[in-house]
């Protein structure tokens, strides 16, 4: 697939704005532009050492142009986009946002037969071949080996998940968490990219970083598996996401703002203008949660995530056991 250079643009660019200007919101409410900073963003061709210094004391590091896009096609028949509109640009049809749920919140809907197409949908392509290769393109795998050069067999997780964030969709927002409360199943060192697939500039709802997390996050972890001990948790509540421990959807919470306010101790979020072609791969303690997509142009925010781990290594097997599917309980 050839990398985009000129995105073929339905209206003017939205110039990137500046963080005093720039309304991210989380489930509840806006952060505040000194609540926020810029994260930091690398070239493919940086040395593997400046790479793994910044995910190893930062836990996330955003790579700019690693590889190429296109998936749109294949959810146009859900009738998510809008008529007569380049599918590869992902515009939004305006219809009822409950009816493109996510499919990670697959789970909550019922009886709803177009939302119900559209996740069928979703499985579907998370099962098929094309999917897979996306997993298993050398040019993440690259960078993979770059990030942890001491995987001997690198293995990307058959649970990936693709996510369509929709604008304007309230509450749809992926709450605060760190990847390693859903993968306890293993030691915390799974790496996971998370891929925008085309351009995701700040108010589209991408991922938010918080500065300088490892330590908090591990902290927090220490004091749930403190708790867990406490009330004797055999080993399926230990390792589970959803134990009486954590928080709804095993989030930390559901709004950056008030997680902020309470544990960050200063810190920052990191905003990113994502563009098409770049990987943002982070660390099993990185905390993030993803905003509101508030897209002036009505584009979905379309990404991936996928996970890597190695054959040589302990790994949570419970990701590896099949494709993602509503209900598998991770
Ligand atoms: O894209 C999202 O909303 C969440 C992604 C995520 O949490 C991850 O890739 O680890
Ligand atoms: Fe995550």
């Amino acid at each position: 697939m050839p990398i985009r250079s000129e995105p073929p643009l339905v209206s003017p660019p939205t110039p990137v704005p500046t963080l005093d200007e720039l309304e991210i919101e989380g489930n509840v409410g806006k952060i505040a532009p000194d609540k926020l900073r810029w994260m930091p963003s690398f070239p493919a061709d940086t040395p593997a050492e400046v790479l793994r210094n910044e995910f190893e004391t930062n836990g996330v590091v955003h790579v700019k142009g690693v590889i190429p896009r296109e998936y749109f096609e294949t959810m146009a028949e859900t009738g998510i986009l809008k008529e007569g509109t380049d599918p590869t640009l992902g515009i939004f049809c305006g219809g009822n946002p409950t009816d493109f749920v996510s499919a990670d919140t697959a789970k909550y809907v019922d009886d709803n037969p177009v939302a119900k197409r559209h996740i069928a949908l979703v499985f579907e392509a998370v099962q098929s071949d094309w999917a897979k290769a996306f997993c298993e393109n050398e040019h993440i795998l690259n960078f993979v080996h770059k990030f942890k050069p001491d995987w001997a067999e690198p293995f990307c997780f058959k649970r990936q998940i693709w996510r369509s964030n929709i604008p304007n969709s309230e509450g749809s927002t992926t709450g605060v968490h760190y990847d390693h409360i859903f993968l306890r199943g293993g030691p915390p060192i799974a790496l996971t990219a998370w891929v925008p697939v085309g351009d995701v500039h700040p108010l589209q709802g991408g991922l938010i970083y918080l500065e300088d997390s490892i330590p908090v996050a591990r902290k927090i972890e220490d004091g749930f598996t403190a708790q867990g001990r406490a009330k004797g948790f055999g080993k399926e509540d230990a390792l589970s996401a959803f134990n009486s421990n954590m928080g709804v959807a095993g989030m930390l919470s559901r709004d950056a703002g008030e997680f902020q306010a309470q544990y960050a101790e200063g810190r920052r979020w990191m905003v990113a203008n994502y563009e098409a072609g770049d990987v943002v791969f982070h660390h099993s303690f990185s905390i993030h949660a993803s905003t509101t997509n508030r897209d002036p142009d009505g584009v979905i925010r379309l990404s991936a995530d996928l996970r890597y781990a190695d054959r040589e290594h302990p790994y949570d097997d419970r990701w590896d056991r099949a494709p993602y599917h509503a209900g598998d309980g991770l």
